[in-house]
């Protein structure tokens, strides 16, 4: 048994199909691939990871199937294509689902194998009006990336005798809005997240390098079946201050910060959390009042997370906040902000990035900066300060459930200064060399 899966049932996977073909038109089909595996070098893969959208409707984690809808006359018809079985592929990679171990998890009945899909596509698109691909949503990321969705999708543009729309947009309404049972599993990453967390606190005076801090985290994530959801970034001194610093290379020194941003995947779901911390165990008086520069901003703007505002109206007031902290740090000049461009305000040089983004299956997730916040969203806040000339950056990021109040669901995580010189003077001393 899969010891490192929660079962999920399979009533959370039919209802997001029915949710998504109540947003479809009639006549109307969608189709949603799975991700193929992901070529790494010589004879090896990537480690695989479905499709978010593919996941959120079926529940399967296997390359090479597809999803198909059809809603006719108001009724959803489901279709889930699946490769083959095959002997010989099962006794160098494992057992691969049959028709039905896949409908159990999908709870989809009409279950074919993967080469019929060719042949039944005619007869599904028939008639149809509109016809939904799940494709590659963002440019700057997939360029040159090939995706069976993609290529479907370009395919049926060219020939233009139906309209061709993105599957997307209709999944977003619902996959921003998180139900109890995604709720559940984000919680567990975030737990996973704080006990990793705590064990690095823990041993940070013992730990001399980026990497050996990194593999502490990865050995709190791995040993509770997660993974990270994102290329963890562990940034001594200088390094906080490349804001996707990713090498994780170098020696901890002494008097520097670091920049902890880390986050466990569990179940598919993920946490995104950011922490700064001493490496010696104490802040120094200035790295200190940066810090609680910070932590102001973020506390206020946790408040923000109720249902009717967007992003961008926290980065608005985020940045004014940020502006009067700056001020009170001697980093900014009431003359720079007098003469400051619009586009270009003067917090910018030091807090450089946005405060939040949506969370659930992927860490960016479904949503955008004009989506309005409803009940049940997650998102981040994350505000920060990046200083080249002192040798720091500060990110302090938690998990937020939109309401009224807002809930903090990673607050559990330490941020508080004297709590984390507290565990961290709790643990092992650094060793004598
Ligand atoms: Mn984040």
């Amino acid at each position: 048994m899969d010891m490192k899966r929660e079962k999920i049932a399979s009533d959370f996977f039919r209802k997001n199909r029915n949710n998504l073909g109540n947003e479809m038109q009639e006549n109307s089909v969608a189709i949603v691939f799975a991700h193929d595996e992901l070529w790494r070098n010589g004879d090896q893969y990537y480690p695989y990871r479905q499709n978010s959208n593919f996941f959120y409707l079926t529940g399967i984690e296997q390359a090479g199937c597809v999803l198909v809808l059809r809603k006719q006359e108001s009724r959803l018809q489901s279709f889930l294509f699946i490769p083959r079985a095959d002997p010989t592929y099962e006794i160098w990679f494992g057992h691969r689902l049959d028709k039905e171990e896949a409908e159990a998890i999908s709870g989809i009945a009409g279950i074919f194998p993967r080469e019929e899909f060719e042949r039944m596509r005619k007869k599904l698109l028939k008639n149809t009006e509109t016809i939904y691909v799940d494709r590659l949503e963002d440019e700057n990321f997939t360029r040159g990336i090939s995706y069976a969705g993609q290529s479907f999708f370009d395919t049926l543009s060219s020939s233009a005798k139906r309209k061709v729309k993105s599957v997307a947009p209709l999944l977003a309404k619902y996959r921003t809005v998180k139900q109890k049972l995604e709720l559940q599993l984000m919680k567990k990453a975030m737990d996973i997240t704080q006990e990793s967390f705590e064990h690095v606190l823990k041993k940070i005076r013992r730990l001399h390098t980026e990497y050996e801090v990194e593999a502490e985290i990865f050995y709190h994530f791995h040993r509770r079946g997660a993974v990270a959801a994102y290329e963890t970034i562990v940034a001594g001194g200088l390094n906080a201050t490349v804001l996707h610093y990713v090498e994780n290379k170098d020696d901890l020194l002494s008097g520097d910060l670091l920049l902890l941003d880390f986050g466990a995947e569990y179940n598919n779901y993920a946490a995104d959390c950011s922490r700064t911390i001493p490496v010696n165990g104490k802040f120094s008086p200035r790295q200190k009042a940066v810090y609680e520069a910070v932590l102001r901003v973020q506390e206020a703007m946790i408040r923000e997370y109720v249902p009717g505002n967007t992003i961008n109206k926290l980065n608005e007031k985020a940045g004014k906040l940020m502006e009067k902290e700056l001020l009170s740090l001697g980093l900014i000049t009431p003359e720079d902000i007098r003469k400051q461009d619009k586009e270009h305000p003067a917090y910018k040089k030091y807090y450089m990035h946005g405060l939040s983004h949506f969370l659930g299956l992927d860490v960016h997730d479904a949503g955008n900066k004009d989506t309005p916040f409803r009940e049940g969203m997650v998102l981040t806040c994350e505000p920060g300060i990046y200083i080249r000339k002192e040798n720091m950056g500060i990110r302090i990021e938690d998990d937020i459930l939109v309401g009224n109040p807002p809930v903090n669901l990673t607050r559990n995580i330490p941020k508080k200064i004297d709590e984390l010189e507290k565990i961290i003077s709790s643990g092992n001393p650094p060793q004598k060399l």
